[in-house]
């Protein structure tokens, strides 16, 4: 099949001008992907999702995989980096979620030549390290379906990104409510499994439905006639482990508050439990008089000797706008590159180590290392906070 030049890419960037066009945009999209899948049948697609897969990402790419079944195109899910959050790995053990991951490091991923496209949910292709390799392998682009801000010109057979709706999950929920790709079946047990992780992705990127705009909750709507509401309770009710207790419990401890905003390093971390520090973020905006909480930390990657500080913001302050404040607090490395970004409520940064990786039993050289990247990030942000005061307590 030809996954040549772009044929016709629908203007979905940005708001529509009213409720009845956004319908009539949706079904054109709709309609054009049933073409295109159509003509497609017999292939392989690579379906690459953001390296620390949350639900929405991977919800979406099992939508996406169920849709595809009905035009006999196999998808594989993968992702760069790990899976930490135990939601995620509730949602994934719980549901049988298809996902893999890839480590792009270590040279043992998919042989690329059995796949005729790739297809990027829930990211447009900055968020994951394997973009460049499939880009590398000359693999076509053939869809992007996402909910952020457009990052860069891409060139895909067909893109869907609106930055105004709240979660890719309600896109493909939308995609499954026209019933032209596929019919969700309350006895089929895979859809109402799908059916409830698109429920859990449309909820967890929206604060539970708080920040959700008027899509998501149609989306909600439709999507509760299928979802099974005891499998979402028991992915919901996953544990947190004892090691993301110590991250928040030192993230307590370590927090400074200026101006209604804290801010806590939170040492070394294990790769596996980067996800601790999103967790202590959601947990100290919930103190009393604090809109916006900042964690960070330097995670430790065995297998590569490599370091990076990982950072999360999280805000109730509607008029704080996480992309431009990370953006603004960190700026950029020497290719152009921001360190991080974010959207409504929330954003991220990660900034490597470099030179200074490695980690060396008791040694000095941790302790040291940890205090100049503490006060360098809190600095920063301070001076954000505080524009009128440079210094800041160490303490
Ligand atoms: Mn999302």
């Amino acid at each position: 099949m030809n996954y040549g030049p772009v044929q016709a890419v629908p203007a979905t960037v940005g708001k529509p001008a009213s409720a009845a066009n956004h319908q009539r945009g949706r079904i054109d999209l709709v309609e054009q992907l049933d073409k295109l899948l159509s003509q497609r049948s017999g292939d392989r697609h690579l379906v690459l999702i953001q390296d620390f897969p949350d639900p929405d990402a991977l919800s979406s790419a099992w939508a996406y995989r169920l849709i595809c079944q009905q035009y006999d195109i196999d998808c594989d899910i993968y992702y760069g980096g790990t899976l930490s959050h135990q939601e995620n790995i509730a949602l994934v053990r719980l549901s049988g979620l298809p996902a893999r991951r890839w480590n792009p490091q270590t040279k043992t991923g998919p042989d690329l030549s059995k796949y005729q496209a790739y297809v990027m949910l829930d990211t447009q292709g900055t968020t994951s390290q394997l973009t460049r390799q499939v880009e590398e392998a000359n693999l076509s682009l053939f869809l992007v379906v996402d909910h952020h801000a457009p990052q860069k010109d891409i060139n895909a057979t067909l893109i869907d990104v609106r930055p105004h709706i709240r979660a890719t999950a309600t896109i493909l929920a939308q995609y499954l409510q026209s019933e032209v790709l596929l019919t969700l079946d309350r006895s089929n047990s895979t859809h109402v499994k799908c059916a409830t992780a698109l429920m859990h992705g449309l909820r967890s990127d929206t604060n539970n439905l708080m920040h959700a705009a008027e899509a998501d909750f149609m989306a909600a709507a439709y999507l509760s006639n299928f979802y099974d509401p005891q499998l979402l309770a028991a992915i919901l009710r996953a544990a947190r482990s004892k090691r993301v207790m110590d991250v928040i419990e030192r993230s307590l401890r370590n927090r400074t508050i200026q101006n209604n905003v804290s801010i806590a390093g939170v040492g070394y971390l294990r790769y596996d439990d980067r996800d601790a520090i999103p967790q202590a973020a959601d947990f100290l905006v919930t103190e009393e008089n604090i809109h916006t909480a900042v964690v960070y930390g330097i995670v430790h990657d065995e297998d590569e000797e490599r370091e990076v500080v990982i950072g999360s913001l999280r805000t109730s302050k509607i008029t704080l706008d996480p992309d431009e404040f990370i953006k603004e607090a960190f700026g950029q490395d020497l290719e152009g590159r921001f360190f991080g970004g974010g959207r409504t409520t929330a954003g991220g940064f990660g900034i490597p180590v470099g030179f200074l990786s490695g980690f060396y039993e008791n040694s000095d050289y941790n302790r040291l290392k940890w205090e100049v990247f503490d006060m360098q990030i809190k600095q920063k942000l301070w001076r954000l906070v505080n524009p009128e005061d440079g210094l800041i307590s160490t303490d």
